[in-house]
């Protein structure tokens, strides 16, 4: 639709072709962007017969695995350059801002790697289970799909994302202040099914997960933890996991941070007391202000995001019916309210949820406003099953001071100016 076709008012009167006689006058006001029918001025896209039309279309296999319409194709992961300094060792984001719905597809989701990502066959794939067990096991790929399977739907967001945003309001667009996240329907075999293939001793309390790269990632889990709800995952989406994202098989940690979910999942040792690993203490810990680091901090407290409109979607369409739109997330359960301000928290509205909130998955979250063109100060706030309320930059800022990266979990601001731009801003 045209910007020129937005403005024009509708034209009641005689039409050239009777199927361009216009509908009812309702229609017009109920959807303010849709432009009525003209009589003056036929719509060529409407009145002539087009390229795609005349001819045949691309026959079914053409391509034998569908890509996005060229059209879509500034739908894609991005990095922020000062960040990236070697993208072997390093993050891209997930284009959040032009998603809708929950499920992110596999091609665009963000990726983490801290040694680059392997190619690794299922035949050459292996996962052992050793240590305080009553039988130290090995499985082959082939294994892993002759026991009962799984279906189940987790995010996964990095411990860092927002991390950049602890000092001030930083970076312009929700990819890349909220895109170290993704949200993907997991199946696999849970991990407590194959712990007791090989029987957990009764003096195993923790577990050490290792992956198949160079950096190994590893990290010790609680057992309980692990028997609870963790996975060994090798499809994601229906279809097998992308070797960026761990094939043939990655652990899943529902709700816990992204570090803990081991790609290319190759080793698990069982034992009775943390292994104190890199990836545990001298990274993903939490400094506070006295200079004291926080650990253990597995879970993602609940935090929400408004994806639209936002930095790189601005309103396009002028005054009138807008729809904005967000995602919302907790590692303690299940959304159960998401509220949205226009003018930097002074009043609220509660959002609708496109469906009921699912224990650690994104949900997706409307509220349809008639925006008046004036410029809005935009938040989102969710609230989880366990009574927790997303705080403020300030509030987080009080407990935990300036010098964290990991878990900023704060209320984001949009300034969005009346002519439909947005910005990274803060409000106190
Ligand atoms: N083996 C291995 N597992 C890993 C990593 C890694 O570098 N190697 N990166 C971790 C980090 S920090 C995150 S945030 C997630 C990212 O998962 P993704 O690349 O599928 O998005 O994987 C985790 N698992
Ligand atoms: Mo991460």
């Amino acid at each position: 639709m045209s910007d020129e076709h937005n403005t024009q008012e509708p034209v009641m009167g005689t039409t050239r072709r009777g199927f361009l006689r216009q509908t009812a006058v309702a229609g017009a006001s109920l959807v303010a962007g849709a432009t009525a029918a003209q009589a003056n001025s036929p719509d060529p896209l409407i009145v002539e017969q087009q390229d795609w039309a005349r001819e045949f279309g691309d026959g079914v296999d053409a391509v034998p695995y569908g890509l996005p319409i060229r059209f879509e194709s500034d739908v894609v992961r991005r990095n922020v350059e000062w960040l990236t300094a070697d993208t072997t060792s390093s993050i891209n984001f997930t284009p959040i801002h032009a998603l809708d719905g929950t499920i992110t597809p596999q091609g665009c989701a963000f990726e983490r790697h801290h040694s680059g990502a392997i190619e690794l066959s299922k035949a050459d794939y292996r996962l052992m289970i050793n240590g305080l067990v009553d039988t130290p096991l090995v499985f082959t790929y082939a294994d892993l799909e002759r026991f009962p399977r799984e279906t189940r739907t987790y995010f996964l967001e990095c411990a860092a994302n927002t991390g950049m945003e602890w000092a001030g309001a930083q970076l312009n667009g929700a990819q890349f202040t909220h895109g170290m996240i993704h949200n993907m329907e997991y199946t696999g075999v849970m991990l407590s099914t194959l712990l007791k293939e090989a029987g957990v001793k009764p003096e195993g309390k923790w577990v050490l997960v290792e992956g198949a790269d160079a950096s190994s990632n590893g990290r010790s889990i609680p057992l309980e933890k692990i028997m609870d709800d963790c996975m060994i995952a090798f499809k994601a989406n229906g279809e097998a996991l992308r070797k960026e994202h761990g094939y043939p098989a990655r652990l899943i940690v529902p709700g816990w941070e992204g570090n803990m979910w081991v790609k290319w999942v190759r080793r698990i040792e069982v034992g009775d007391q943390p292994w104190e690993t890199r990836e545990e203490t001298s990274k993903y810990t939490d400094t506070l202000a006295n200079g004291v680091s926080r650990k253990w901090t597995w879970v993602m407290d609940a935090k929400s995001v408004v994806t639209s409109p936002s930095p790189q979607a601005p309103i396009t369409h002028g005054q009138g019916p807008l729809v904005i739109t967000g995602l919302a997330w907790s590692g303690n359960g299940a959304i159960t309210r998401v509220d949205v301000t226009t003018d930097g928290g002074k009043t609220w509205k509660e959002a609708r949820l496109a469906a009921p909130g699912q224990k650690m998955a994104l949900t997706r979250f409307y509220l349809d406003i008639n925006w008046d063109g004036q410029e809005m100060l935009l938040q989102s706030r969710c609230h989880d099953e366990t009574g927790y309320v997303q705080p403020t930059k300030d509030q987080l800022r009080e407990v935990r001071g300036l010098n964290s990266i990991y878990h900023n979990n704060c209320i984001q601001t949009w300034w969005v100016k009346a002519d439909g731009s947005a910005e990274n801003v803060e409000v106190s």
